[in-house]
């Protein structure tokens, strides 16, 4: 049976994100994207009210609600600012490999004591070095075990809430030449000696999330910070990626929509010609068009995260929703400044900045260009040998070469 119906949980949930959202991200999206500085308080406020770390089970300390349940998080948050949104979302990314690999011993180690105290504590989510980015298994940190310690030496970029992070899942490789099958994850905390933050990237948007260098500098952590088999990380990053892209397709989504709704209000109260904008078909038919994006978007990203709640395979259905949501957020914050003109490109009205942070969803976990190297090669696996009902005419050598 298919059922599109929120159950009461999940709408539970939903309001409280979009209650979040309405109270303490939308007002302050314009401040935040000025002063371009990570906004400690509203994240603050986010993990007071539940809205963070849903995956970490209960005997860990965590709520234990799905991946439905965090893509109607996401989307919310999105809806009001796509940089507090990758905030509130960026412990999902950096635990899900820990989730996915580590016992429950460790989580409560390492996990529990970051999910249960006043303070929000954030984790970041160490794959990317510079010459490292979309080829994820070239990773060039090493790793070299010491007795009963692992000893990291290397550096990753990028790294969504670093300055502010107390924990890191860390990709390194104890033997390059194995290539992806050389690759562990490691969780560090932030305080170890030996790590260092290096420079803090300056965004063109999404300004309420901070990116930076993080450097491992002869860093020795217990052998208990090894997550699941040595020589697994690959596999855990990419299954990670398979569940969060499914979170940032939400985000974009939330982006999506919210252009809809700032044309749409503008359009109908705006006069040209005598009459409201709106009844002209050159922008209401722009309106559909955008209203069935952010639609679709919607449902490819639930489907995704669906299938993951389910256990089904779902890399596939993550990067169309990740591929999709995020170029309908980029095409519809586009074509929101255009229904509003001059207005649209001006600061005072929203539509600049939700653009500049939509640019970034076609980019991070993965550009929409690794997504569709990964779902092209899904649908080239799952046509193989299909029998689609159109047969060639002439069969051995005469057939026809494609
Ligand atoms: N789930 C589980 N295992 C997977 C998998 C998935 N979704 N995708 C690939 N694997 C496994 C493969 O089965 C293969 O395992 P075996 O060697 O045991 O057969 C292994 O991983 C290597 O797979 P593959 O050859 O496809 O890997 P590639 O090096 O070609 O990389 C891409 C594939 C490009 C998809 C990957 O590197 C990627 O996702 N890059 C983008 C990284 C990214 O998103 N960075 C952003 C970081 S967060 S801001």
């Amino acid at each position: 049976m298919v059922d599109f119906a929120l159950n009461k949980e999940e709408l539970e949930i939903k309001k409280k994100a979009e209650e979040f959202t309405y109270k303490y991200v939308t007002p302050r999206a314009q401040e935040l994207d000025d002063k371009d500085e990570f906004p400690m308080d509203v994240i603050q406020k986010a993990y007071e009210m539940g809205l963070m770390n849903l995956h970490v089970p209960k005997a860990a300390g965590g709520p234990e609600r799905n991946l439905l349940e965090e893509t109607l998080v996401t989307e919310a948050v999105g809806y009001g600012d796509a940089g507090v949104a990758t905030s509130v979302a960026c412990n999902n990314l950096a635990f899900a490999p820990i989730l996915l690999g580590a016992t429950m011993d460790q989580l409560k180690k390492y996990i529990k004591p970051l999910v249960t105290g006043k303070e929000v504590k954030l984790a970041g989510f160490c794959l990317t070095e510079r010459m490292s980015g979309s080829d994820a298994a070239s990773v060039q940190m090493r790793a070299v075990k010491d007795r009963d310690e692992w000893v990291l030496n290397g550096m990753k970029c990028f790294i969504t809430s670093a300055p502010i992070a107390s924990l890191f899942s860390v990709f390194a490789t104890t033997n390059p030449e194995l290539k992806h099958k050389g690759i562990s994850v490691f969780m560090v905390p932030a305080d170890a000696p030996g790590v260092e933050i290096g420079h803090i990237e300056h965004k063109l948007g999404q300004k309420a999330s901070v990116q930076s260098e993080v450097i491992f500098e002869d860093v020795r952590i217990p052998e208990d910070c090894l997550v699941g088999e040595q020589g697994t990380g690959f596999k855990l990053a990419m299954m990670t990626l398979d569940k969060t892209r499914a979170g940032i397709a939400a985000i974009a989504t939330g982006v999506a929509q919210r252009a809809v709704d700032e044309a749409a209000k503008f359009a109908s109260v705006r006069k040209q010609f005598g009459q409201q904008i709106a009844n002209f078909q050159g922008i209401s038919f722009k309106l559909a068009d955008m209203g069935c994006r952010a639609e679709a978007a919607r449902h490819l990203t639930r489907c995704a995260a669906w299938l993951a709640d389910h256990k089904l395979p779902n890399a596939k259905e993550s990067a169309f929703a990740k591929t999709f949501a995020s170029d309908s957020a980029m095409q519809n914050a586009v074509d929101a400044i255009q229904i509003m003109g001059g207005y649209g490109y001006m600061k005072e009205y929203p539509l600049e900045q939700i653009l500049r942070g939509a640019k970034l969803l076609q980019i991070y976990e993965g550009t929409n260009e690794v997504q569709r190297i990964v779902s092209g090669s899904a649908i080239i696996k799952e046509c193989a040998g299909k029998d689609t009902g159109f047969h060639l005419k002439y069969e051995g050598k005469d057939a026809p070469q494609i």
